[in-house]
């Protein structure tokens, strides 16, 4: 086996070029992807979560499985933490601390939670009003001071990242009135932001509907856009893959984020309805091809790294086993990235101005039916 995948990857370098198979294998070695904590539980629906047994059921078993992520793949560098699904109290999280170090694996960014409703303290069942939209004082105050206690986690835990998923949103026009969910928002924004130092950051995702069935207070990327300029250059935007209505174009949103300097990462899964939270690439490689194809083309026309954007998975794994599923994504993630940078930009961009489609389409399609696994599995070893 190992003999055929040196030939395959002989074969790549004469159709390529060596220097740049080579340069394709280093980028994808160095690509650095974060796993979600909880992506190491069983996933489930509103319907129930079927546990085989096997599946990480505590912060130590996530963590745990974390580190062996890291170890299989080389991956993972990162961890994405769940507050307070990873601990909250001083003493939890100096053991998440500990356990993060063990399993030779960082913190990434910090979570918030504000759709759970707690035990004790006006963060109740009135969180079905919603968070920091809410229109009672002691409920948004306490959402915004859940953000504050989450930046120092974050800072506790040597992470500089904040993020944001906004669950609220109305079930019907006479709930709350769109100006005032606006105005609520941007006040508890700006208190949130206040607090971060330089070099720290708040990453804010969007969603069109969920669990607000009618007007969802950040609804897409031009709100969550519009929010983040307002807050100034720590606020950058966070797309999840599956936060999209059926027939968004997906890779255009990406491209005028770079564009515009307003991207600061992706949750990657994918999704054949909404926000299923599926395996990353696994019903629809050629949009994250095309994603990775504009992150790239980006990168080469000086808009930023794209090592700098916080690239996190997030899934539910309902039925696969978690782990097993994770590396299926980080693979698929791996794949079309590597396939973006094999895509011959400058002969694209001729084609395109000369205003060849066909030729451009053929670079394209070149690229995406490259088998780049020989090229994958030399980037694993040198990963691990
Ligand atoms: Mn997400």
């Amino acid at each position: 086996m190992d003999r055929l995948q040196d030939k395959a990857f002989g074969l790549l370098s004469e159709q390529f070029g060596g220097s740049l198979v080579e340069s394709v294998v280093e980028q994808v070695a160095q690509l650095p992807v974060e796993v979600p904590s909880w992506g190491f539980g069983r996933g489930g629906t509103r319907f129930g979560t079927f546990r085989t047994g096997k599946e990480a059921k505590t912060v130590t078993g996530r963590i745990k499985a974390a580190g062996q992520f890291r170890a299989l793949t080389g991956k993972g560098q990162t961890v994405a933490i769940h507050i307070p699904w990873d601990g909250e109290k001083k003493t939890e999280i100096g053991a998440l601390a500990k356990l993060l170090k063990k399993a030779g694996v960082k913190a990434g960014s910090i979570n918030c939670n504000l759709f759970t409703p707690r035990k004790r303290g006006p963060l109740d069942a009135r969180l079905r009003f919603g968070s920091l939209t809410n229109p009672v004082d002691a409920v948004r105050k306490a959402s915004v001071q859940h953000n504050l206690d989450c930046i120092d986690i974050m800072r506790r835990l040597g992470s500089d990242t904040l993020v944001l998923w906004l669950p609220d949103g109305t079930n019907s026009p006479g709930q709350l009135s769109l100006y005032d969910q606006a105005d609520l928002l941007e006040t508890s924004l700006r208190a949130i932001c206040r607090k971060l130092r330089k070099g720290e950051k708040i990453l804010v995702e969007y969603k069109y509907f969920e669990p607000g069935m009618y007007a969802t207070a950040i609804q897409d990327y031009g709100r969550s856009r519009s929010l983040c300029r307002m807050l100034g250059p720590k606020a950058k935007v966070l797309l999840d893959l599956g936060h999209h209505a059926p027939t968004t174009n997906v890779e255009h949103v990406v491209a005028l984020l770079v564009r515009g300097g307003d991207l600061g990462g992706f949750h990657f899964n994918d999704h054949a309805y909404a926000d299923d939270d599926l395996a990353t690439g696994s019903l629809n490689p050629g949009q994250l091809f095309r994603i990775m194809c504009n992150l790239v083309e980006g990168e080469r026309r000086g808009f930023g790294d794209v090592r700098t954007l916080a690239l996190m998975i997030d899934q539910s794994h309902n039925i696969k086993d978690p782990l097993t599923e994770l590396v299926e994504s980080l693979t698929n993630i791996e794949t079309a990235y590597a396939k973006a940078l094999l895509v011959d930009g400058a002969a694209l961009r001729k084609a395109q101005l000369a205003c060849d489609a066909s030729r451009g389409d053929a670079i394209l399609r070149d690229a995406f039916l490259t088998d780049v696994r020989p090229l994958l599995a030399k980037a694993r070893a040198m990963a691990v």
